[in-house]
């Protein structure tokens, strides 16, 4: 039988479409915001929490990645979807043994994930036996003793799959990968394989670190800003403030995006009085560039460049900074050069005007910061992409100077810090073994497998228990009917959980669901109240500290989930100390300290007023570790994306109203669609030239080399501004349509940026 995904309990036929918005934020956020909190949590509950969202003592936000302020902090530190992220936690709606004796999983898989996650948080541990209908409740030793049978029965640890999410906590994460290497694998695939992976694998090869090189006082010493194939009105609202203050003091915003994204283009900083009434544009020029042309527009603006420094020798190239920072100079030259402007106009669908005008603003600009998220992360050409942004950089001695850098703005609350911690399916040696030397383990050297090689193997029947730190594997993964099927064919899915969600009900022969506390959550162990700690897209590091009675009793902190469970797998002898750990997570930070790079004092440095910032070489000193010992100029064919005739480009992306897979609404306010979710969004031009009309209802059907047919049914169209032959459509919706196999080359992240499509009239069964 052919699915496509539960969406029967949301009535799509009332769709509304109105005009997109001309402004985000403003008055409207603030009221979304509250109305949503105060429904989910109530009255007092929504004060104080609200409050204590990225205080100095409260806790970090669980949304967005965004950094907050270093010096004054306003006392509102939070934007409309960081207090729905919020409400979303700290509801107090429950799912409990009742529900799950009252809804068999048969009828819980025909849900829709906005209905699931609906239903409020998880409450106590549930197993899903061989052949049962129905989750039953089991006691946390009992599910314990259940995972460590099935890993015992493994023929080799690399047998198992342990998954983590971005909003795992420092703490939690570093013992997470030291249980997962002293059972011996490093399989430790996670969200940021389908996220910023690119971005890291191109920095590490251009830089020599795969972080952002920009802190959030940079913003407002730079003179230009470019931010590409991200939505911040949306995804990082705080970073529309960011750019607020940079344009204050004088700096020009430009947006690179097919979308003319609300957010980018006006903004009322709901934050300042002036800006709750006025309103200010945020982008002074707006390059509406198709779908996968980013390479060629950095490289067309190379080519300009070189031309510009043709004219006024000396002036646009930083001749000192490339001599004694970098490599590869000459051959980048050379190459680009010789890029065809023609071809570039082409592949991003802008005039040679728009490039020579951005070209000469990059000429003149003291200090240049380019931001950058999935719009350039999860192309097949994505690493070479950035690594051509970076260039563009390097030319102009802009990194490790104030007011300039690389910024890739990462997606997940903490998924740098889980990077930092350890959680990587190929960890570089000196950190393995620090790791050994501290524990008197011996962690396995060779790689694991990231998400989508995880898939495959689940899929092929290697990988046989799958471990789930937070998430929801299933709808965030692509090619969800293979995806589906494979976790399916587990013998055991264990899912750490706050809240209900897809990967609970597409499970494996047995299933777990391990309830645990959420960042907003107190966290008691022994009677003592313990703190965790976070890193953002800028290596800032420092305490969260939960402080909402938790809805259930039944609730064990991750961490001691993590500690438990090592306890039970590797008895009292183990070497590791997991009841101390599990006891003051102090011990942990102070271990975190002796292992990870940077993090030395630990304790005391995320203890100071903003924490503390992790070191970065280039930032701070220039210094490139690389194995050149410079920054690598880095010379790449060009790859863009011709539309193949009678075809589209499909992006998909988020609405306003989700977070990731989490729905909490069905309102995408700023591009105009309300009350459903199963839209795509097409130029005019192209609805009219495939016969069709506004407001058709369409299957899309993807085309990818193994001729197997990928298809959604029963999406609305909506003409819509987006470039001739490029189209949008939600996540996590239209994840059926990205086959495993499109794949970002030298990251592996799936390609959910650029999916071929048809549309084919949609028939009513
Ligand atoms: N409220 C909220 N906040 C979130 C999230 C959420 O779901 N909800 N998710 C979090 C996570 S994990 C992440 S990774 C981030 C995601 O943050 P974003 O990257 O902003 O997320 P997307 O919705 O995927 O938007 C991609 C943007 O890139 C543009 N784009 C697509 N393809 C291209 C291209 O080829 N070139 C260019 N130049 N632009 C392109 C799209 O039009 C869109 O504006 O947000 C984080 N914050
Ligand atoms: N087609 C398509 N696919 C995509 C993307 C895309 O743009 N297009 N984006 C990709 C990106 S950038 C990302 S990051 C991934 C996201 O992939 P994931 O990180 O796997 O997905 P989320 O939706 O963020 O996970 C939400 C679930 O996490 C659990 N959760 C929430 N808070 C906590 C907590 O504190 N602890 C624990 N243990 N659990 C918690 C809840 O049960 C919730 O249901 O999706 C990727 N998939
Ligand atoms: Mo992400």
């Amino acid at each position: 039988m052919h699915r496509n995904g539960p969406t029967e309990d949301i009535d799509e036929s009332a769709l509304r479409v109105s005009a997109p918005k001309d402004q985000a934020a403003g008055v409207t956020a603030v009221a979304v915001a509250l109305k949503r909190s105060v429904e989910e949590m109530g009255v007092i509950r929504t004060a104080r929490t609200l409050s204590r969202v990225n205080q100095a003592h409260g806790f970090d936000c669980p949304g967005c990645a965004w950094p907050e302020p270093t010096g004054h902090r306003r006392p509102a530190e939070f934007c409309e979807n960081g207090a729905k992220a919020v409400a979303e936690e700290a509801t107090l709606r429950t799912v409990t043994p009742e529900f799950f004796a009252a809804h068999s999983v048969e009828e819980l898989a025909d849900k829709s994930g906005y209905w699931l996650g609906q239903q409020g948080r998880l409450t106590h541990p549930m197993v899903l036996r061989p052949g049962a209908t129905h989750y039953a409740p089991i006691g946390w030793d009992d599910a314990y003793r259940l995972i460590v049978d099935h890993l015992r029965a493994l023929a080799t640890p690399d047998e198992a799959v342990f998954y983590t999410s971005g909003r795992t906590a420092n703490e939690t994460a570093f013992l997470y990968q030291l249980l997962v290497r002293s059972f011996g694998t490093n399989n430790l695939p996670d969200c940021s394989n389908m996220c910023h992976e690119s971005s890291g694998a191109a920095l590490t090869s251009s830089i020599g670190i795969g972080k952002g090189s920009v802190s959030i006082d940079d913003f407002g010493k730079a003179d230009l800003i470019i931010v590409a194939g991200q939505n911040p009105g949306t995804n990082h609202p705080r970073m529309l403030s960011a750019l607020g203050t940079a344009k204050a003091n004088g700096a020009r915003v430009i947006a690179v995006n097919p979308l003319p994204e609300t957010g980018l283009l006006g903004f009322r900083d709901p934050q300042t009085v002036k800006g709750f009434t006025t309103g200010i544009p945020i982008a002074d020029d707006f390059l509406q560039i198709r779908l996968g042309g980013d390479m060629a527009l950095f490289q067309g603006l190379g080519r300009l460049l070189f031309e510009a420094e043709d004219r006024a020798p000396g002036t646009v190239v930083d001749h000192a900074f490339v001599e004694a920072h970098t490599a590869g100079f000459a051959e980048y030259e050379k190459q680009t050069r010789a890029v065809d402007l023609a071809v570039v106009a082409q592949a991003t669908g802008l005039t040679r005007a728009e490039l020579e005008h951005t070209a000469r603003l990059l000429a003149e600009a003291k200090s240049v910061i380019i931001c950058w998220a999935m719009g350039l992360t999860q192309q097949t050409h994505a690493v070479a992409t950035i690594e051509e942004a970076t260039n563009l950089l390097l030319v102009r001695g802009m990194i490790g100077k104030p007011g300039a850098g690389v910024c890739p703005v990462r997606g997940h609350s903490n998924v740098q810090g889980d990077r930092t911690m350890g959680i990587w399916e190929k960890m570089p040696e000196p950190f393995l073994a620090a790791l050994d030397r501290e524990f008197g383990i011996r962690s396995p050297r060779e790689h694991g497998w990231d998400t989508v090689d995880a898939i495959r193997a689940m899929r092929d029947g290697r990988g046989k228990v799958f471990f789930g730190m937070g998430g929801n594997f299933v709808s965030a993964t692509p090619d969800t009917e293979v995806t589906e099927a494979a976790l399916r064919g587990c013998e055991l899915t264990v899912q750490v959980s706050t809240k209900l969600n897809r990967s609970h009900v597409v499970h494996g022969k047995t299933a777990l669901i391990l309830p645990t506390l959420g960042r907003t959550d107190l966290d008691l162990q022994n009677g003592a109240k313990q703190q965790v700690s976070v890193e953002d897209s800028m290596s800032m590091v420092h305490l969260s500290t939960g402080r909402l009675r938790p809805v259930s009793d039944e609730l064990r902190s991750e961490v001691a989930i993590v500690c438990e469970l090592a306890q039970e797998l590797f008895g009292p002898d183990h070497p590791v100390p997991w009841r101390e750990f599990r006891g003051d997570y102090d011990l942990i930070r102070d271990a975190i300290a002796r292992v990870v790079p940077g993090c030395a004092d630990y304790n005391a440095k995320v203890r100071q007023h903003n924490g503390f910032q992790l070191p970065h070489p280039p930032r701070d000193a220039r210094e490139f570790r690389t194995g050149t010992g410079k920054a690598n100029f880095a010379v790449n064919e060009l790859t863009w994306l011709p539309v193949p005739e009678g075809r589209l480009i499909l992006q998909t992306l988020r609405s306003h109203d989700q977070y990731n897979t989490t729905i909490y609404g069905l309102d995408d306010r700023y591009r105009g669609i309300h009350n459903g979710r199963k839209v795509i969004l097409v130029n005019q031009a192209d609805i009219a030239e495939f016969g069709f009309a506004d407001g058709d209802l369409v299957d899309i059907v993807s085309e990818w080399t193994d001729g197997v047919e990928r298809r959604v049914t029963g999406f609305r169209i909506v003409g819509y501004p987006t470039p001739r032959g490029n189209a949008a459509a939600y996540y996590p919706e239209t994840n059926p349509l990205v086959p495993l196999d499109h794949v970002a080359a030298r990251s592996n992240t799936p390609v959910a940026k650029a999916v071929t499509v048809r549309l084919e009239r949609h028939r009513h069964e």
